[in-house]
């Protein structure tokens, strides 16, 4: 005990200088495996492993930790670290000081090597000999980065450099938004000093990362720009297949397959090519994820083949550089986050290019479930970057998200030189972007009813949705009716499912019979008017029961609780 606490006191020294942290390691800690949990944005398909013990490895050596190379150091192989439920108090604090600072678990994240192996998670399609030209072109890969941790960064990068062929990285920029953790200063500069590919740009005042991204552009000599998000992994084999698109033609966009690494385990999911997604957004001008169109399947022989996406999930592509600022890089007026990877997406579809995810080309990212670092004060980045992306981009169409806002669109500055360039460039409007790249979105005005829902029952009870944009998963009620639209205002489109704010009416898997708002997924199935179930729609508990109140229930037929009424079309 009295060796173990002398250990634990050592590691606590050494949080402070993360560089020998992965060298020495921690107390012990068994190992065992984690179930894979169904994650929001992204739904992997786990890969199964059986359950196997690294107790011994860790209390008979702590050098076994980074040593890599070795299969049973903790996360080789992506493989789950699981801390143990008896941790010293310590060592807990260490943990949730680590969640608190980065919104994952740094804590396991410094006990997996910072070369760890990984799964190769391609396809045999993609290894055929002859699949990529061999005359490829070189790519600079750009990192940016406000607060990242030591471990995971450092991973980022040693996963660059050993998974890619060395000719095919010209340079690997890191800029720096400007980040105050101290290992971020001094000693990364020293650590890099041995990695001659490495440049470190440092802004001088917090940017945000669309404009640290352009910064770092500016040190970019290849012709060829990568992005990546600072807590990513790099998988075998995932540059060539990106850089034999643009090799082909300069006008592809291209992004890989993004495998989530867990935020809690570090665990490395990979998913298949046959359940590939593709991006697409709502109308919060908020990114989400789909299944690829059976229209888009249907142009292809194999699954591992590029498919066509409406949009991108932003931060892990490659472009042209000369293509790049054809397209007038980024709004440089979009401040810390967000915005960016619509603008992108829509502005290369819509003057010329074409937006692909591969595949063959595999690279991980950790998933987090809140931003771990400070946005601006007294003023909605998120919602100014959306504004001016509406502006320029969305014609007509800006209505459906400025509705959302509750048509306000506050103080979104200057936009003159962003409308010029859409001009100069003659890019195509964007019903044409619609009709064409996303003919699935859901587009309010095609609705055949919209307004608040009214039981006939309970007479002055409304349909309601408690629900924040981010979350979709409360269950709806019936509360009484306010007429200020909002989570009472409902639209039933062309097709009959109930859809608020790009979520639909959903009989969830979770809990039976109780009715949550999911993303509508034009599945089918489980969702209200395409079920072709005998299910109907039913008040039956009242509003007394709020969470319970509304339900399904086998259709009785009567006039009553399972009856329900539009407000006059649009009027409420
Ligand atoms: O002020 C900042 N300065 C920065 O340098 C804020 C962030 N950053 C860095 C940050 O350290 C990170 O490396 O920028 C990168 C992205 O920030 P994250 O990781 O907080 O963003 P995210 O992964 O939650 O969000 C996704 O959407 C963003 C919209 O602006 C960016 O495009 C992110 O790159 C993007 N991430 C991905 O596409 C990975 C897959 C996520 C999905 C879906
Ligand atoms: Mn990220």
């Amino acid at each position: 005990v009295l060796i173990l606490t002398a250990l634990w006191f050592m590691v606590a020294l050494l949080t402070t200088n993360g560089a020998t942290r992965n060298a020495i390691g921690a107390a012990p800690i068994e190992y065992e495996d984690a179930e894979a949990k169904p994650l929001k944005m992204a739904k992997p398909t786990a890969t199964k492993r059986k359950s196997e013990s690294y107790g011994n490895n860790l209390s008979d050596g702590l050098g076994v930790i980074a040593a890599p190379g070795s299969d049973n150091a903790p996360g080789e192989l992506g493989k789950p670290v699981v801390l143990p439920k008896n941790m010293s108090e310590e060592a807990k604090t260490a943990v949730s000081e680590g969640w608190k600072k980065n919104a994952f678990n740094q804590y396991v994240s410094d006990l997996i090597s910072i070369r760890r192996k990984l799964p190769d998670p391609r396809d045999e399609w993609c290894k055929q000999s002859g699949r990529y030209l061999e005359d490829l072109p070189q790519t600079s890969v750009v990192i940016c980065f406000h607060n990242e941790a030591w471990s995971v960064l450092l991973r980022t990068v040693h996963s660059v450099i050993d998974r890619s062929p060395p000719h095919l990285i010209k340079e690997i920029v890191l800029v720096d938004d400007f980040s105050d953790m101290p290992h971020l200063m001094q000693q990364l500069d020293d650590y890099m000093s041995s990695l001659p590919k490495v440049r470190i740009v440092r802004a001088t005042r917090r940017e945000g990362l669309i404009r640290a991204r352009l910064l770092g552009a500016r040190y970019v000599t290849a012709p060829v720009l990568t992005y990546l998000d600072s807590h990513c992994e790099c998988t075998e084999g995932w540059l060539e297949p990106l850089l034999d698109r643009i090799a082909r033609n300069k006008t592809t966009v291209v992004c890989p397959v993004i495998d989530v690494i867990d935020d809690n385990t570090l665990e490395y999911h990979y998913r298949d090519s046959s359940s590939v997604n593709v991006g697409g957004f709502d109308w919060n001008l908020q990114f989400n994820w789909h299944p690829v169109p059976a229209k888009e399947r249907s142009r292809h022989k194999h699954t591992a083949e590029p498919v066509w996406s409406p949009t991108m999930a932003g931060g892990l592509f490659a472009i042209d550089k000369e293509f790049f600022e054809r397209l007038g890089t980024y709004d440089s007026g979009f401040d810390i986050w967000g915005g960016e990877n619509l603008e992108l997406s829509f502005k290369t579809w819509m003057c010329g290019g074409t937006l692909e995810i591969v595949p063959c080309s595999h690279v991980g990212h950790i998933f987090r479930k809140r931003s771990p670092y400070k946005w601006r004060t007294g003023v909605n980045v998120l919602k100014k970057n959306s504004v001016r992306l509406a502006e320029v981009w969305l014609d007509d169409y800006a209505k459906y998200y400025y509705q959302r806002v509750g048509n306000d669109k506050g103080d979104y500055g200057d936009i003159s030189s962003r409308l010029a360039l859409r001009e100069n460039l003659g890019c195509k409007s964007f019903e044409w972007y619609l009709k064409n790249i996303y003919p699935e979105l859901f587009i309010p005005g095609e609705s055949v009813a919209h307004g608040e829902i009214r039981n006939v029952a309970f007479q002055k009870t409304c349909l309601d949705s408690p629900t924040r944009k981010s979350d979709h998963h409360k269950p709806v009620g019936i509360y009484p009716c306010h007429r200020q639209g909002g989570n009472q205002m409902w639209i039933q489109a062309l097709d009959r499912r109930y859809c608020l704010d790009g979520a639909v009416l959903d009989d969830t898997e979770e809990e039976p019979g109780v009715l949550m708002l999911h993303t509508c997924h034009r599945g089918g199935g489980n969702q209200i008017g395409n079920s072709g179930s005998d299910m109907c729609l039913d008040s039956a508990a009242g509003p007394e029961d709020m969470k319970k109140s509304v339900n399904l229930w086998p259709c009785h037929g009567e006039y009553g609780n399972q009856y329900w009424m539009y407000s006059k079309n649009g009027e409420i």
